[in-house]
C-alpha cells in the first residue's frame, strides 16, 4: 500500500506535525490548555486525517515511533508557550502493549523541562477493555510521574462505569456525539448532564467536545461543566497560532 510506505518515511520527512486546539475553562473564561491533534502533510496528498492514518500506524506498529514523536514534540512546545496552561496528547492503547511509555513519557519531560502537571495524557475506553493488569500498572507509573490522565470520548466505547472505580481517572471527556444534540434531543441532554454530574461526584474534571454554539457553551457552563474546546472557541491549528490563541479567547 502506498500510504503505507509514505507513513514510513513520513516522520524523518518531517511531514507530521502537530496542531492544538484550546481547551477553554467555562469559569474563568479563558484557555486552560490545548489538545495536541497530529497532522500528516502528504507532498502530493495534501492533508491527511489521523482518522485515516492512525489505523495504519497502529496495525504496522509505527505508531510506537510517531507516538513517541507525538509526546516529545507536545511537551517542547508546550514548554515554550508563554503562559503555564495544559498540553493533552492522544494515545493509542497499542502504546501500552509494551512498558516504555512510561520511560518516554518521563524522557519527555525531562528533556523539555516541562512540569508533569501540564501534560495530560487521554485514553480511551478500548484501552481498558483489554483488562490488563499491565495497562493499569503503566497508567500508575505515568501518574506518579504527576501527569494527568484523561478518558476521551467518554460514552462511545464499550462505556463501564467499572472503569471509571478501576482507575482513578483526573478527567472525563464527553464525546462530542452527545454534545452536538444536546440542545435538541432529550436523549443526549440526559447523558451530557450525568456525565457532568457523575464526574462532579467522583471528583473528576469533566470537558464538553465538539461545541459548536453558544447556546451549547452557556447550558454547559450552567451545568457545572468545567472545560469545553470545540469550533465555537476555534478549530486545532497550527502550532505557531498558539499564542494568538491564547490571547483571542474570552
Ligand atoms: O483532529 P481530528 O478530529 O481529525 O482527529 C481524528 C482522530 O484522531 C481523533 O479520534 C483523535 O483522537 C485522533 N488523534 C489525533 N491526534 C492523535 C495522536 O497524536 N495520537 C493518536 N493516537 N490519535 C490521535
Ligand atoms: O477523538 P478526539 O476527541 O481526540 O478527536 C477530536 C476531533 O474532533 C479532532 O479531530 C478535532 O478536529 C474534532 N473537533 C474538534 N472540535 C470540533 C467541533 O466543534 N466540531 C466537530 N465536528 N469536530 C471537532
Ligand atoms: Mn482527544
Ligand atoms: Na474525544
Amino acid at each position: 500500500r502506498d500510504l503505507e510506505m509514505d507513513l514510513g518515511s513520513a516522520l524523518a520527512r518531517g511531514e507530521l506535525a502537530l496542531f492544538y486546539q484550546p481547551l477553554v475553562d467555562t469559569e474563568q473564561g479563558r484557555v486552560g490548555g490545548f489538545e495536541a491533534l497530529l497532522r500528516w502533510q502528504h507532498p502530493v496528498r495534501g492533508t491527511v486525517s489521523p482518522a485515516a492514518f492512525i489505523p495504519l500506524a497502529e496495525e504496522t506498529g509505527m505508531i510506537a515511533a510517531i507516538g513517541a514523536w507525538v509526546i516529545r514534540r507536545a511537551c517542547a512546545d508546550a514548554a515554550c508557550w508563554p503562559l503555564p496552561v495544559k498540553v493533552a496528547v492522544n494515545l493509542s492503547p497499542v502504546q501500552f502493549r509494551d512498558r516504555s511509555l512510561p520511560r518516554i513519557v518521563a524522557e519527555a519531560l525531562a528533556e523539555s523541562g516541562l512540569d508533569p502537571a501540564r501534560l495530560e495524557l487521554e485514553i480511551t475506553e478500548s484501552l481498558l477493555l483489554l483488562d490488563d493488569e499491565k495497562v493499569l500498572e503503566i497508567l500508575h507509573g505515568l501518574r506518579a510521574q504527576g501527569v494527568r490522565i484523561a478518558m476521551d470520548d467518554f460514552g462511545t466505547g464499550y462505556s463501564s462505569l467499572s472503569y471509571l472505580r478501576r482507575f482513578p481517572f483526573d478527567k472525563i471527556k464527553i464525546d462530542q456525539s452527545f454534545v452536538r444534540g444536546m440542545m435538541e434531543q432529550e436523549d443526549c441532554a440526559a447523558i451530557v448532564s450525568t456525565v457532568v454530574s457523575l464526574g462532579r461526584l467522583l471528583g473528576m474534571s469533566v470537558n464538553a467536545e465538539g461545541v459548536e454554539t453558544r447556546e451549547q457553551f452557556l447550558a454547559l457552563r450552567e451545568q457545572g461543566c468545567g472545560e469545553v474546546q470545540g469550533y465555537l472557541f476555534s478549530p486545532p491549528r497550527p502550532a505557531e497560532e498558539v499564542v494568538a490563541m491564547l490571547g483571542s479567547i474570552r
